[in-house]
């Protein structure tokens, strides 16, 4: 799978993805990640990538030319009409199903905003999808689209290595992860729970599925109902459910 990422800053994508697993990914071949200089595209004799906002106002607007330029270099390599992702605060938001959804191209570009915006006319022309990580406002495009690329590409097969597999992790089943215990068997007069040593694997399953259920209850009581709702729950969770009172 190939990740292109327009951006004024390509240095800050090569160098924070470069170390991480999906750097390593990267090394490998299973997936490429290619920063893309917006402003190698200029055709402003100052190098100038953004202007004044028509109408007046504060900040600068990212212009449409350099973008667009860049944009059909990269279809070039690609072939016809990947995906284009605008990271904004204006998007729907970004969850796990989006993630696995995306994860099945085989080409995705992402477009990364700056200053006040973009020109609203490559938004119409090129953008597929407009997604946001959170409710937050950023400086730029670049971390939400990083954000995005290491959720996606953890999900490519052959990504992650056995012990780091994606198939058990929280959200899979729409239910927040069990709590996890290593040596010693006491910490600070905290004990590791019983059933985990007793070495009784059905006991840890449901134990670990309780304690899944609990949590998603607890920290996310938004989840749980979705969990109910899509028909992730087993008669068994329901009744653990009701046990709870
Ligand atoms: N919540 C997000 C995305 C981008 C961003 C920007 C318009 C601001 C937060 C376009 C306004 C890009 C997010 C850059 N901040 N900042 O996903």
């Amino acid at each position: 799978m190939n990740f292109y990422v327009m951006t004024l800053f390509p240095e800050m994508i090569s160098q924070v993805m470069g170390d991480s697993i999906i750097g390593r990914a990267a090394e490998t071949g299973t997936i490429s990640i290619t920063p893309v200089n917006i402003r190698d595209y200029t055709q402003d004799k100052h190098k100038h990538v953004d202007d004044y906002p028509y109408g007046g106002g504060a900040g600068m607007v990212m212009q449409a030319q350099p973008i667009y330029d860049c944009y059909r270099d990269i279809v070039e390599k690609t072939g016809p009409a990947p995906r284009v992702i605008y990271m904004t605060p204006q998007g729907r938001v970004f969850d796990q199903a989006a993630a696995q959804s995306l994860a099945g191209e085989e080409n995705l570009i992402f477009l990364c905003g700056h200053y006040e915006g973009v020109d609203e006319r490559i938004l119409e022309e090129i953008v597929t999808d407009n997604i946001s990580i959170g409710d937050y406002v950023l400086t730029g495009g670049e971390l939400p689209a990083m954000v995005m690329i290491d959720a996606i590409a953890r999900l490519v097969p052959g990504v992650l290595n056995n012990r780091e597999s994606a198939e058990y992790d929280s959200f899979q089943d729409g239910l927040l992860e069990y709590p996890q215990y290593t040596r010693p068997e006491e910490f600070h007069g905290r004990m590791v729970p019983e059933v985990l040593l007793s070495g009784h694997h059905q006991h840890i399953d449901t134990w670990r599925r309780q304690q899944s259920l609990l949590r998603t209850k607890e920290r996310r009581p938004d989840l749980l109902a979705a969990a109910e709702q899509s028909g992730y729950l087993s008669p068994a969770d329901l009744a653990y459910l009701e046990s709870l009172q």
